[in-house]
């Protein structure tokens, strides 16, 4: 274990990077104007069931339109750096092939705004709204599509190399692949075993493509990254089948993407645990090679650990009792603390996550977490997710203390957007919208938000109290 008691106040350095996240699928609507092509989120929001009550990116929040005043917001806010997506089908709308201008004049307008307000763009090229074009060849169930990324990737530096100086090839992986081509929760809603890991090993191979096209055309001191989502891994008690259960829960979320990106090697125990549903004949020589060509920085997302324990078929997750039956179920532990929409929060998940990595791979990058944040039904009062903030911005510092080499934070979200299958019943954002008026709101979050980035330091709590429980 690693020393980390914090003794006084928490003083972030100067020149950590603050910010607020978003993705296009979530809040730009206007799916039809100026030559936009079609995703697989705008046929998925169509088949009856996979989005609660029928909801749609279709309007969204209407940022499309309404981008200036959004840039307002986060100037107001005083944060130095927007994470935001580019629509694949909006620049490309068959997916490859003619560049549509108009889609690239918004994503110009929008950076030209964010550098003049004087906020760093961190550009996301792939929050998993695949042109629907490329799905119907096959998307990334076939090798093809990771060439096609890594040509828009190049479109889009070709397009915006002269102003933004951070690239995030992919937003996680883990949720584009499994969630989406094996768990069926995401689009494009398919449920399948071999497909879905080839799906995670073509994601993985179109981000290696792409850094590699990047880093061709990038100036000095541009960067070029990739985030993942990590969610640590608890057996819910210490039988030794669910410390099993836990690690297959482990490598199917995170150690498949860390271990090939980070570690020069695809993860020890993946045939053993995959080898029913595949014969992982989707790798090729080289491919290693390319997926781990070394990238400037790592994005954590980062939202709960999962509780996990071991059960079989008839018990196993709804969610995952699909092609991905790993005979595993994910518990609430009694007494936890949870978000507004009954996630498990435990900011000691991110303390293990950041030390986690810095241990386990020796040449990891610099991180950024690109994403954290707390969902709930929309209050203004929103001290449920004051605390969250809080507390996760202390686990960071604690970690970075342990020797972590953390660079930036960026809150998830700036405003409520589409929340993809829950819709917009579930509210991330430190603005309210109001999705009748696309009103915007300031939350007490945003205020509390705007007053730590000004002067970011976590005063010592009072005795008795905890900023934070510490991890053991
Ligand atoms: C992030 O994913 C996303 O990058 C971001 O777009 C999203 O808005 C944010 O989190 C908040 O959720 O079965 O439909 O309940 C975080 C990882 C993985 C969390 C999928 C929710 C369950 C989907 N997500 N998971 S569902």
């Amino acid at each position: 274990a690693i020393e980390h008691r914090p003794s006084g106040p928490r003083v972030f350095p100067a020149g950590f990077v603050w910010g607020t996240a978003t993705a296009a699928y979530q809040i730009e609507g206007a799916v039809d104007v100026d030559g936009r092509g079609r995703s697989i989120w705008d046929t998925f929001c169509r088949m009856p069931g996979a989005v609660a009550r029928g909801e749609s990116g279709e309007i969204a929040c209407d940022h499309y339109h309404r981008w200036q005043e959004d840039v307002d917001l986060m100037k107001e806010l005083g944060a130095a750096a927007y994470r935001f997506s580019v629509a694949w089908p909006r620049v490309l709308p068959d997916g490859r092939g003619p560049v549509n201008r108009r889609g690239l004049d918004f994503y110009r307008r929008l950076v030209d705004a964010l550098r003049e307000g004087g906020i760093e763009p961190y550009v996301t090229l792939y929050h998993w709204d695949l042109p629907q074009a490329i799905e119907d060849r096959g998307g990334w169930r076939v090798r093809e599509t990771a060439e096609r990324f890594a040509d828009y990737a190049e479109v889009m530096y070709d397009a915006l190399g002269d102003s933004v100086s951070n690239w995030i090839t992919l937003n996680e992986p883990y949720c584009s692949s499994i969630v989406g081509y094996g768990e069926g929760r995401h689009a494009p809603g398919a449920t399948e075993g071999h497909g879905a890991l080839a799906a995670a090993h073509h994601l993985l191979l179109g981000h290696g493509l792409a850094v590699t096209r990047l880093r061709a055309l990038a100036r000095p001191g541009q960067r070029v990254g990739v985030t993942l989502n990590m969610s640590p891994t608890v057996p819910a008690t210490t039988s030794p089948e669910d410390a099993a259960a836990a690690r297959r829960m482990d490598l199917l979320v995170n150690r498949q993407f860390t271990d090939p990106l980070f570690g020069g090697s695809y993860a020890p125990d993946m045939a053993e645990t995959f080898g029913r549903i595949t014969d992982f004949s989707f790798r090729r020589d080289g491919d290693l090679e390319t997926i781990g060509t070394p990238v400037d920085f790592l994005g954590v997302n980062y939202y709960y650990r999962l509780h996990v324990e071991a059960a079989p078929y008839e018990e196993a997750d709804p969610g995952r009792r699909t092609a991905f039956d790993l005979g595993v179920r994910t518990v609430t532990p009694e007494d936890a603390r949870t978000s507004g929409l009954g996630w498990v929060v435990e900011p000691e998940g991110l303390y293990e996550t950041l030390v986690g990595l810095t241990t386990r791979y020796p040449d990891l990058p610099p991180v950024y977490i690109t994403e954290n944040g707390y969902g709930d039904d929309g209050a203004l009062e929103d001290t449920g997710r004051v605390d969250y903030l809080r507390d996760h911005l202390a686990a960071t510092h604690d970690a970075m203390t342990a020797g972590a080499d953390v660079r930036g934070y960026f809150a998830w979200s700036l405003m409520d957007n589409f929340e993809w299958a829950r819709g917009y019943s579930a509210r991330f954002g430190l603005v309210h919208v109001d999705y009748e008026t696309q009103e915007r709101t300031p939350k007490s979050s945003y205020r509390w938000m705007r007053e730590f980035i000004a002067d970011p330091v976590l005063a010592e709590p009072p005795a008795g109290e905890e900023l934070f429980i510490d991890p053991v």
